[in-house]
């Protein structure tokens, strides 16, 4: 019988039977072996071969992944942890304050996304705060800067409901997968979504300005008008150990177009003479920012986690 993997809290794994069923469900012992350069052999989102033995549903194997995120496991840097799998886009949520989400942060998910053929979007959350001058022309300015390269970018609010209906149509049929740091509003946005899920939220905490973690399992919820999203812990940082860094620039689509243009085809874009993706980012055609982050992640590329 085949299943879905719907839910996973740790080493607790819920799968949904086409019929809508839930059972809870653990791995056959061999599986569990098979996949030790895994956190978790199976991820939300996995299609799965069960049976059922005493309420419990045995996932017997993992059918083939249509795509999947992974990204390195902070606590074993030797592992790799599945993120989600089989979706059709990937969302993150972004704030300018309150908490503050770091661009590198931002860049890292999209590189992520990029490498993996995952379609990215960004969703700017809390739209109806009060910010000031500052940070409300830094959230513009994000934004612009973020929709010129390319991606598709939502500014909404949880509260007011403000731009809601374009992302809702924007999700509707997919599968997609949100995430963020914590206290970004993603509860507030996954309930303003989805009428009477009532995820819990958490107050931030006032000194620090930074989101508490709540949430520590990822799962998937159903949107009332179709379509999936796939609620997913706030990660540290979304680093993976599978890019090479000559492949670096591939992902961060404002340089893809001008890689041809570098005099040296095995150009890192760092101090070659001749070298476009610097020419660009002197002619502000290639944003500082972008290129800051393509220069650490090209750094810890270089030096892999010990
Ligand atoms: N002003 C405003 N605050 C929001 C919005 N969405 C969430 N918040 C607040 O931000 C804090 C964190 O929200 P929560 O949904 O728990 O964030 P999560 O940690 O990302 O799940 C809570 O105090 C929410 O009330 C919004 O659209 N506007
Ligand atoms: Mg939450
Ligand atoms: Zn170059």
């Amino acid at each position: 019988m085949q299943a879905t993997v719907v839910r996973t809290a740790g080493e607790h794994i819920y799968v949904r039977l086409p019929q809508g069923t839930l059972y809870p469900a653990k791995l056959r012992g061999k599986l569990r072996l098979e996949e030790h350069n895994f956190t978790t052999p199976v991820a939300v989102g996995d299609e799965v071969a069960i049976r059922i033995e005493e309420n419990i549903a045995v996932i017997e194997e993992i059918l083939p992944r249509k795509n999947w995120l992974v990204r390195i496991d902070p606590s074993h840097p030797y592992r790799q942890q599945i993120l989600a799998c089989n979706i059709d886009q990937a969302l993150l949520l972004v704030t300018v304050e309150a908490p503050f989400t770091p661009l590198r942060y931002v860049d890292g998910f999209l590189v992520l996304c990029e490498a993996y053929g995952v379609p990215a979007a960004l969703v700017f959350t809390k739209a109806d705060m009060k910010l000031t001058p500052r940070s409300q022309k830094k959230r513009e300015d994000l934004i612009k800067l973020y929709q010129r390269i390319g991606y598709p970018v939502f500014s909404v609010s949880a509260y007011t409901k403000e731009g809601l209906e374009s992302l809702k149509a924007f999700l509707h049929k997919k599968r997609s997968f949100i995430t963020g740091v914590s206290g970004v509003g993603k509860s507030s946005l996954i309930n303003a979504l989805i009428p009477g899920l009532e995820l819990p939220t958490q107050p931030l905490v006032r000194l620090t300005q930074r989101g508490r973690h709540t949430t520590t399992y990822s799962a998937i919820y159903e949107l009332p008008e179709g379509g999936e999203i796939i609620d997913s812990p706030g990660f540290g940082e979304f680093r993976s150990g599978d890019i090479a860094p000559a492949e670096l620039s591939h992902y961060f689509p404002e340089m893809r177009a001008l890689l041809t243009n570098c005099r040296f085809n095995n150009c890192l874009h760092v101090d070659e003479p001749d070298c476009a993706v610097i020419k660009a980012v002197e002619a502000g055609e290639i944003p500082l920012s972008r290129y800051h982050t393509y220069l650490a992640l090209l750094n810890e590329l270089k030096s892999p986690a010990t």
